[in-house]
C-alpha cells in the first residue's frame, strides 16, 4: 500500500472546476486500492498574482518540492491577453515552474477512445485506431531565450536556444517510450531554416544508433501539421521542441475529439506535474460545462508515471472509457446524435467515472 503526498494547483479559470473533479478521482483510487494519499493546495497563475503579486509563490514552488506528485489545472486570464504590455503575467508562473522543477519532457498522449470516432471533424475511417505520443521539449527554445524590444520600440525580438546536452535528454527520453511501442519515432524540426533545428536534427541523428529497433524519420513541422490530419496512424511517438510541441498537440487534440480530452505529464528532475493541455477558458468558467476527463486521465498519468500504480491508471483509463460507452458526454464531445439527458455537467461526468 503506497502512502503519498500529492499537492493540488488548481490556478486559474476552468482549471479550479477540472482540477477538483481530477482529485475525487485520486480519492477514490485510495479508497478502492487502499492506498494513503494526503492532500495540499498552492496558488499559481492569476489566482496568485491576485492574492501575492507573484504567478508562482516561493511557498507553492517549496510545496511542489517537498510532494510526490502535483496535480495541476491551468493557468491565465483575458485580462493579460488583452494588454500585452503588462510586466506579470500568469503564464510566467508555469514557466517559472518547469525551469525551477526541471521539467524538461512533457508527455501528451494522443489517444482516441473508439466511442468519439464521431465527435472529431476528421473522418472516422482517417482516425480509427490513431494513437501518439508526443514528447514535447519544455524548459527551452524561444519560450526561455531571451525577449524584448529593440531601442526604438517597435521591434520585438524572442530568441531560440538549444544545448546539445537539452536535446539529447529528451530525445533519450523519446526513443526510450517508442521501444515499449511500435518502435516508431518522429523527430519534428524545421531544419531547412532554423539552426536550432540544424541541432535538434544532428543530436538525434546522432544518437539514433543506439536505438537500432527504433525506426527514426524526420519531417518538416509544417508537413507533420498537415500528416497529422491526413494520416494520424502513422505516427506513434512522435518528439519536438517547445513551441512545435505547443501548437502540434493543440491541433492534434482534434484525433482525440476535443482538447478537453487531452491529459500530460511534465517530467525530468523533479517533482512530476500532470495536468490537461487546455488553458483557463475563462469563456466558460463558472458554467459547470467544462470537460475534466483531461484532468481525469492526467490523474490516471500521475498514478502510472510517478507513484507507478499501473493498475490504478489503468482503473481510471477504464472507467472512462465505460462512462463514454455508456453514452456520457460532455457538451464538446457530444454530437448531434446525443441525447440531451446523456450530456452531463463537470461534476456529473466526474461522479459517473
Ligand atoms: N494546463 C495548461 C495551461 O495552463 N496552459 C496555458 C499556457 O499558458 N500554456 C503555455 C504552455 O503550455 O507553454
Amino acid at each position: 500500500m503506497a502512502t503519498k503526498h500529492i499537492l493540488v494547483v488548481p490556478g486559474d479559470g476552468i482549471g479550479q472546476e477540472v482540477t477538483a473533479v481530477g482529485k475525487k478521482v485520486l480519492e477514490k483510487i485510495a479508497a478502492k486500492f487502499g492506498h494513503t494519499f494526503t492532500y495540499d493546495e498552492a496558488l499559481i497563475g492569476h489566482v496568485a498574482i491576485e492574492a501575492t503579486g507573484n504567478p508562482l509563490p516561493d511557498e507553492t514552488l517549496e510545496k511542489m518540492r517537498q510532494s510526490d506528485a502535483v496535480l495541476f489545472g491551468a493557468v491565465g486570464h483575458p485580462k493579460y491577453d488583452n494588454d500585452p504590455t503588462a510586466k506579470v503575467r500568469p503564464e510566467q508562473g508555469l514557466l517559472k515552474m518547469r525551469k525551477e522543477l526541471g521539467l524538461y519532457a512533457n508527455l501528451r498522449p494522443i489517444k482516441l477512445f473508439d466511442e468519439l470516432l464521431g465527435a472529431s471533424s476528421i473522418k472516422p475511417e482517417i482516425l480509427k485506431g490513431a494513437d501518439i505520443l508526443f514528447f514535447r521539449e519544455l524548459t527551452g527554445d524561444i519560450y526561455f531565450g531571451e525577449k524584448g524590444r529593440k531601442n526604438d520600440g517597435d521591434t520585438a525580438y524572442d530568441i531560440a536556444e538549444y544545448s546539445r546536452y537539452e536535446v539529447e535528454r529528451i530525445a533519450r527520453k523519446a526513443f526510450e517510450a517508442a521501444r515499449t511501442r511500435r518502435k516508431k519515432l518522429c523527430s519534428v524540426d524545421k531544419a531547412n531554416v532554423i539552426e536550432t533545428s540544424r541541432l535538434w536534427r544532428e543530436v538525434i541523428q546522432k544518437i539514433a544508433p543506439e536505438y537500432p529497433d527504433v525506426e527514426v524519420e524526420h519531417q518538416f513541422v509544417d508537413a507533420t501539421a498537415m500528416l497529422l490530419i491526413k494520416d494520424p496512424r502513422r505516427f506513434d511517438v512522435v518528439v519536438t521542441a517547445n513551441l512545435f510541441g505547443d501548437i502540434l498537440t493543440d491541433e492534434a487534440s482534434q484525433i482525440a475529439g476535443s482538447m478537453g480530452m487531452l491529459a500530460s505529464a511534465s517530467v525530468g528532475d523533479g517533482t512530476g506535474v500532470y495536468e490537461p493541455i487546455h488553458g483557463s477558458a475563462h469563456d466558460i468558467t463558472g458554467k459547470g460545462v467544462a470537460n475534466p476527463l483531461a484532468s481525469i486521465l492526467s490523474a490516471a498519468l500521475l498514478l502510472d508515471i510517478s507513484f507507478g500504480l499501473k493498475a490504478e491508471a489503468e482503473a481510471v483509463i477504464n472507467a472512462v472509457d465505460q462512462v463514454l460507452k455508456a453514452g456520457f458526454r460532455t457538451r464538446d464531445i457530444a454530437d448531434a446524435q446525443t441525447p440531451a439527458e446523456k450530456v452531463l455537467g463537470t461534476e456529473a461526468i466526474g461522479a459517473e467515472v
